[in-house]
């Protein structure tokens, strides 16, 4: 490539890139983000949904040095995480929460590049979520203590900041079920590491999410997060199967976000 040609795609890429709406969708555990995401993404060619990192928690790569040279192998932090909250919450928040920031900040799909109308990038979660219902609530738990709290704080905070408009949400999707209806779908899907997570741990974040995107009592340091449009869809029906309800959600997000 000479340089002008990159200069030029450089530049119509960027273009796009600071068109792009970003929207994330937030909720339970198992209360359906990503059955909602997949059905986002079926109905709207401008959308391009971008699936939650979890297999990465999953498999952390680490390389060890043995006498016979390096060793590569993995570890499981999600599991690690549940079996020894104290211990790995800190970890675990960080790690999450970096490759929740890697996602954020991902090109558009070439698809999208030569779209007519607005490109749609959907995450599911996102860096607030990670720290107003996540982190946050497992410093109440006392499973991140107030060093720990006070340094995730400061790096998130610089992190969110510096990187300032590539990763500007244009709204917020909740998706509201009881903590119960959500224990119900995390026992079918059976993942084995959340196998000990018990309803009152569900109903705590519940209340993170009810306090955060409905009543607002959530203190966020962010003065554009406080402003952000919150669309609240009813997830306590079975929309994965149920064509009109699918139909009724996707008209509602697309009405929000037109
Ligand atoms: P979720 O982000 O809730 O994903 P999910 O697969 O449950 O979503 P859905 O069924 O709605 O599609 O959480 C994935 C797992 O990671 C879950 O066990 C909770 C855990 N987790 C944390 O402990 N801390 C975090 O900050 C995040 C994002 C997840």
């Amino acid at each position: 490539f000479s340089s002008s040609v990159l200069y030029r795609f450089a530049s119509s890429h960027m273009n796009r890139s600071n068109e792009i709406k970003r929207v994330s969708i937030e909720g339970n555990i198992a209360v359906g983000k990503s059955t909602f995401a997949k059905l986002l993404q079926s109905a709207g060619q401008d959308w391009e949904v971008i699936a939650e990192p979890v297999s990465k928690w999953q498999n952390v790569d680490q390389t060890t040095r043995t006498a016979d040279g390096a060793q590569q192998s993995s570890s499981n932090l999600l599991e690690m995480m549940y079996h020894d909250p104290k211990r790995w919450s800190y970890t675990f928040q960080t790690f999450s929460c970096m490759s929740r920031m890697r996602t954020h900040l991902q090109p558009l799909a070439a698809r999208l590049l030569q779209s007519t109308g607005t490109p749609v990038q959907v995450y599911e979660r996102s860096v607030y979520s990670d720290r107003y219902i996540f982190a946050l609530n497992m410093f109440e738990l006392g499973c991140i203590n107030s060093t720990e709290w006070a340094v995730y704080q400061d790096w998130h905070s610089f992190l969110v900041e510096q990187f300032g408009h590539r990763i500007q949400l244009e709204g917020i999707i909740y998706l509201r079920a009881s903590p119960q209806t959500c224990m119900e779908r995390l026992g079918r899907r059976g993942r084995m590491e959340e196998e000990g997570i018990q309803l009152d741990y569900l109903e705590k974040l519940h209340m993170k999410h009810e306090d955060w995107l409905i009543n607002k009592s959530t203190k966020v340091h962010f003065e554009h997060l406080a402003k952000l449009p919150v669309l609240v869809l009813d997830a306590e029906v079975e929309f994965e199967k149920d064509a009109k309800v699918q139909d009724d959600l996707l008209t509602k997000v697309k009405d929000f976000f037109s």
